[in-house]
């Protein structure tokens, strides 16, 4: 069943219709739509195909469904449950904090707070802070930590009643969110509605770039629109006079761009020198993305080749993390309940429930030791390090884990 989704009819950032295909992953369900194993009925899918904006170098895909379906009720998303993330979020926080001088008469706002994850350090510093989270569950999570948070999708309607208020944000944090926009202009354009003249803007964005070097194919969903340059990213915001003055390259969620925006034009060295590098790799064209598509299939191809060879010598496969990159992965793949027994995750509000598209059942971590599947496919391959940390006792009983990308590998 195809479910209800729009396709846009220009770049969703500059409206060009210059819009060339680099990959089409056919009909998916929603990464994010755990399967209640009661429910009845057919799960919706919807086509999924990525577009290179010529105009304005912007990476997206062409299909949209409405935020209420992608973020609603359900949402399982909640950011506290890894460690990397809480470090680096703390991490993040204190720079902030330092570089922009802030202290009790400042404000920090977060939009797409999640539960609270980062907000968390700076109410813990002494500094005010407002979030913004259109997901129930998690929102609600955000306020019993007694972090204030409001409800609602961020944009530049919201953005004119909070400056009603008074707001008027010291620092703007936008981490992971950008890309889950349908609408770019209206959203940028609402960061610098709520932005002080003096403050500053840090965004978090997937490297498209890195991306594409690590074939890193399953972080192509439905929640993900957008997949930024610096470039593509610099003319989105410049259009809504936030320009970017610096920039660092993180490997978190497989290569993350973090990049700081102002009122004022003050460039550093690091913008220039990332633009020349991605100006040197061409990604600014076309040419760039052509190869891709025939890379992600190789993945497909190398990655069922191996799964199934080991099941045909007999060994028994389970899979780590439900994460929505995991929806991606098993149902372009068609890798499911056939070859796999069951995945686990520490999120306990995605505990028992089945992954979109392929029905496998979600459990908590200690099952690996319990059962101990002679293989575990790693779906949250971003947190390989800290996973497979915690999975020492797996480990030295003798079990072993696959990563995916940017080719299928077995671990130790
Ligand atoms: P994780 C998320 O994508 C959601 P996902 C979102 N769409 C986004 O933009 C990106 O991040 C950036 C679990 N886990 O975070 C937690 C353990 O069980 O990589 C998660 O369910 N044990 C907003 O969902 C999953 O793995 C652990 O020790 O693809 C990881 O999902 C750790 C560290 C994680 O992203």
């Amino acid at each position: 069943m195809i479910g209800q989704y729009t396709v846009i009819d220009g770049c969703r950032s500059c409206g060009s219709t210059d819009l060339s295909e680099v990959l089409d992953l056919g009909a998916m369900p929603l990464a994010d739509a755990l399967v209640d194993p009661t429910a009845e009925g057919e799960e919706p899918h919807f086509p999924l195909s990525v577009w290179f904006c010529s105009d304005c170098t912007l990476v997206q895909i062409r299909e949209s469904v409405p935020p209420e379906v992608l973020f609603g009720a359900d949402y399982p998303y909640y950011s506290s449950f890894s460690d990397a993330l809480l470090d680096h979020s703390r991490s993040n926080v204190t720079d902030l904090i330092a570089r922009c001088g802030l202290d009790e008469s400042s404000l920090a706002v977060e939009i797409a707070s999640n539960d609270g994850y980062l907000l968390q350090y700076f109410r813990d510093a002494g500094v005010p802070v407002l979030g913004i989270d259109p997901a129930p569950g998690p929102a609600e999570a955000a306020r019993r930590r007694g972090i204030p948070t409001r409800g609602g999708f961020f944009g530049t309607e919201l953005a004119r009643t909070l400056v009603e208020e008074g707001v008027a944000a010291d620092v703007v944090v936008a981490n992971n969110v950008l890309a889950h926009v349908p609408d770019q202009n209206d959203f940028v354009s609402g960061i610098a509605t709520v932005l002080a003249n003096d403050g500053l803007v840090s965004v978090e964005v997937p490297y498209v770039v890195d991306l594409v070097d690590g074939v890193e194919f399953d972080t192509i969903y439905h929640e993900h629109q957008c997949y930024f340059s610096v470039e593509s990213a610099r003319r989105l915001f410049e259009r809504h006079g936030l320009f970017l003055n610096d920039l660092e390259r993180l490997s978190i969620h497989g290569g993350t761009l973090r990049l700081r925006f102002q009122k004022n034009r003050l460039p550093s060295d690091a913008v220039e020198m990332v633009l020349a590098e991605e100006r040197a790799r061409g990604a600014h064209s076309f040419a760039f993305y052509a190869d891709f598509g025939h890379r992600v299939e190789g993945v497909r191809r190398d990655l069922t080749a191996l799964v199934d060879g080991l099941k045909s010598d007999g060994a028994t496969v389970a899979a780590y993390g439900a994460a929505a990159k995991g929806a991606t992965l098993l149902n372009y793949t068609g890798i499911g309940t056939d070859r796999l027994d069951f995945v686990v995750d520490r999120n306990h509000h995605k505990q028992g429930r089945l992954m979109p598209g392929v029905g496998l059942r979600i459990e908590a971590p200690n099952r690996l030791t319990e059962t101990m599947p002679d293989y575990v496919l790693m779906l949250a391959w971003n947190f390989a390090d800290e996973i497979m940390a915690q999975q020492q006792a797996y480990l030295a009983a003798g079990g072993r884990f696959i990563l995916p990308v940017p080719s299928p590998r077995i671990v130790p």
